[in-house]
């Protein structure tokens, strides 16, 4: 009899994330567990639900967790779909394959009362390349949302990249993410993990910043970052973005740095002659800084130098960060500006790839 209430109890109340397991004949044990992040047998990520939550939920079980008594459970969508579930992941119809062909491919991300913005983690993204005016003509990744934010289109390698997405507070509109691909000469495949977080929750990125950095030190880089191509800008025309950095408590400054030799390559650079005694004279693409940019192609910090003392410069351009490829500021809040125009000719006349930067934030000196 016992056993059968035991039974009872394990289904009327998985949906509240406990199990009830009889452990000796006629003792109860309750099970409590997290619904957090879990691993699945494929490799795959997913939420540790009971399974009859993940069944309710429609998501599909792909492993156990919480030592057995859950189900790792994914939330898998693609095109044409709708979710209004946290750690839904939008793929492309053939993933772990890829796609060829031409199509536009539409998800929806229904608002949840409570939720003021999402996240989405890009862990697998290739489409087409951009055009060589710094377009994404071919291939577009576009996010639509009504809240009047917005934001980049998107083409290229984005792997590893996230973007935050405004959702409002007072607005009940969906979120709208699409992507549209023309050709079958690219293969494209993508996996975009998307994180609904709720509103006044620490995880919230400060107004204004459509990436955001939680930890002392981390690589940014820009979109469609990779190797150089000859005679075209890897990086996007007509960004206008901030990557923010969370301050950490009783840290000052902060330094930037190419985070391998040559990763900074944004904004046209300009050459300098040099005279040389045991070379002669040559030309050298360099660096730029403040009027030395142009006015909407660089990435800004506030106050930058090389040791951070003084008022520094707060644009940055060219072939190099400063001299050094190292800049330090002082500026708070902690922030990276992301300018590009229309224009990529001379970008793309000096096969300009983007940077990708090293952040390390420095300690207060008492
Ligand atoms: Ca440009």
């Amino acid at each position: 009899m016992r056993s059968i209430i035991a039974l009872l109890l394990l289904y009327a109340y998985s949906a509240n994330g406990q199990v009830f397991r009889p452990s000796l004949p006629g003792i109860l044990s309750i099970v409590r567990f997290q619904n957090t992040a879990c691993n699945g047998d494929n490799g795959d990520t997913g939420t540790c639900l009971t399974e009859t939550d993940c069944n309710r939920r429609a998501g599909t079980a792909i492993g156990p967790c919480a030592n057995g008594f859950g189900a790792c459970c994914s939330f898998k969508f693609t095109c044409g779909g709708t979710t209004n579930q946290n750690e839904t992941v939008f793929v492309n119809p053939a993933y772990p394959r890829g796609e060829n062909g031409t199509d536009t491919c539409q998800v929806t991300i229904e608002k949840q009362p409570n939720v003021c913005q999402l996240r989405l983690d890009f862990e697998e993204f290739t489409v087409a390349q951009p055009d060589e005016h710094g377009l994404c003509t071919t291939d577009s990744f576009m996010v639509r949302t009504t809240v009047g934010e917005r934001l980049p289109i998107l083409c290229g390698e984005n792997g590893g990249q996230h973007i935050y997405i405004d959702m409002g507070r007072g607005s009940a509109n969906p979120v709208v993410l699409s992507v549209v691909s023309n050709g079958d000469r690219v293969t494209r495949k993508w996996k975009i993990k998307i994180n609904m977080i709720p509103c006044n929750n620490l995880d919230m990125a400060p107004s204004g910043c459509m990436q955001y950095y939680r930890s002392p030190s981390a690589i940014i880089r820009s979109f469609n970052y990779g190797p150089k191509i000859e005679n075209r800008s890897r990086y996007l025309s007509n960004l206008r973005y901030t990557a923010c950095v969370r301050v950490e408590e009783n840290f000052c400054a902060i330094k930037w740095e190419t985070d391998s030799p040559n990763s900074f390559s944004f904004g046209a650079p300009f050459s300098s002659n040099i005279k040389d005694a045991q070379f002669g004279n040559y030309t050298e693409l360099i660096g730029g800084t403040g009027g030395f940019c142009s006015l909407d192609d660089f990435i800004g910090i506030d106050q930058g130098s090389n040791d951070g003392v003084g008022p520094g410069e707060d644009r940055f351009c060219g072939n190099r960060l400063l001299d050094s490829n190292m800049v330090i500021s002082r500026s708070k809040p902690f922030q990276l500006k992301v300018r590009s125009n229309a224009d990529q000719s001379l970008n793309a006349a000096n096969s300009q790839q983007g940077f990708s930067l090293r952040y390390v934030q420095l300690p207060c000196v008492i």
